[in-house]
């Protein structure tokens, strides 16, 4: 295979040279870079389970799950173990590799990282890879999943420095940097990746991208999530993202990141199945598989299994 070296130096000129490539132009260098480094006819599957639901301290504009509007989503507690466990088990059946777990935190608190923590375990006692969505952590609290067993933590930088304050402002954009670089340095796989359809520019994925790629280490995993539309967000009434760019950044992503895993993230409820195709063909090659991602629904198994044996790919636990 042909060694691509990792960059971490591009620059916005470059990179917005690359989304303004004509589509066919972009998507060959694309499907190229990810033939040179993946088999492109497979797809990694992963499963998502909101493990608490809703009440969260921050404000992020495109969430359901934000306690600052009134998304009608009913809160619940931390699930309690067994019950996660069981959910581990039925994904694992049907397949995937990697079972990730998501909490409507802002930060974790220790009583409630100390029940996550025996998740952890459990999971990684099916032999599945274990990844979890927390929040931010600190430098404690990064050990302490560390040594539990965690596989990757997933923290996005969502959009572009420039634009962050127009999604969010109970954080900053170098918060979630600070959690990134912690994660990284603790030797945990980082899934970093963020949300397109924001109300954002190109320049602003660009930007996104310039990021993720320039930190001391690729993210091993790169969801690229297309805005689901929530009622009562102060998003809900984002205008609609062609389909086109979205690929196109999953493009861009893939030439920048040649080899970590792209994921298919949010979104795919309002791709056909030709706009999926197209994706895969732009180097995504990983997806949530499952009936629901956290609070919204994702395609079906089913929907996913006819269109993997209609294209002649392979859905793979992990790479
Ligand atoms: N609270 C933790 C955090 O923010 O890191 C973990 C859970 S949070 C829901 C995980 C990610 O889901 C967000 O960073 C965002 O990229 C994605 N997400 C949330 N709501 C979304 C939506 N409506 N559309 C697309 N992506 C969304
Ligand atoms: C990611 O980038 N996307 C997933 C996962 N990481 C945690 C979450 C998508 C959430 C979509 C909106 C919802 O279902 O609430
Ligand atoms: Fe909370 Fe995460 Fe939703 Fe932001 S994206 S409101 S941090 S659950």
């Amino acid at each position: 295979m042909n060694q691509t070296p990792l960059r971490h130096d591009w620059t916005t000129a470059e990179v917005e040279a690359l989304f303004d490539l004509p589509f066919h132009d972009l998507l060959f260098q694309a499907q190229g870079v990810h033939r040179a480094n993946f088999d492109p006819n497979e797809v990694q599957i992963s499963t998502l389970l909101n493990i608490k639901t809703g009440g969260c301290a921050e404000n992020c504009g495109y969430c359901s799950q934000s306690a600052h509007f009134d998304t009608g989503l009913e809160r619940e507690a931390l699930m309690a173990v067994e019950e996660v466990l069981e959910a581990a088990r039925a994904a694992k059946e049907v397949g995937a590799g990697r079972f990730c777990m998501g909490a409507a935190w802002r930060k974790p608190k220790q009583q409630d990282l100390d029940v996550v923590i025996e998740m952890v375990k459990g999971v990684k006692a099916l032999e599945m890879e274990a990844c979890v969505t927390l929040g931010m952590l600190d430098a404690d609290q990064v050990e302490q999943l560390k040594a539990a067993g965690v596989d990757y933590y997933n923290h996005n930088l969502d959009s572009s420095r420039e634009y962050y304050d127009k999604v969010v402002t109970t954080r900053s954009y170098d918060d979630r940097l600070e959690t990134i670089r912690r994660v990284q340095q603790a030797g945990i796989n980082v899934c970093s990746g963020g949300i397109i359809g924001l109300g954002e520019s190109r320049r602003d994925r660009a930007g996104m991208l310039i990021e993720l790629a320039n930190l001391p280490e690729h993210p091993g995993s790169v969801p690229i999530n297309m805005l689901v539309k929530v009622a009562g967000t102060p998003l809900a009434d984002a205008p609609d993202l062609d389909t086109f760019e979205f690929i196109r950044t999953i493009a861009v992503a893939r030439i920048m990141m040649p080899k970590s895993v792209v994921r298919l993230s949010a979104g795919r409820e309002s791709l056909s199945d030709e706009g999926q195709a197209l994706c895969f063909h732009a180097g995504a090659n990983s997806l949530f598989y499952g009936d629901r991602l956290l609070t919204t629904e994702n395609k079906g198994t089913s929907a996913d299994d006819a269109l993997f044996t209609r294209l002649g790919m392979r859905a793979i636990p992990h790479h």
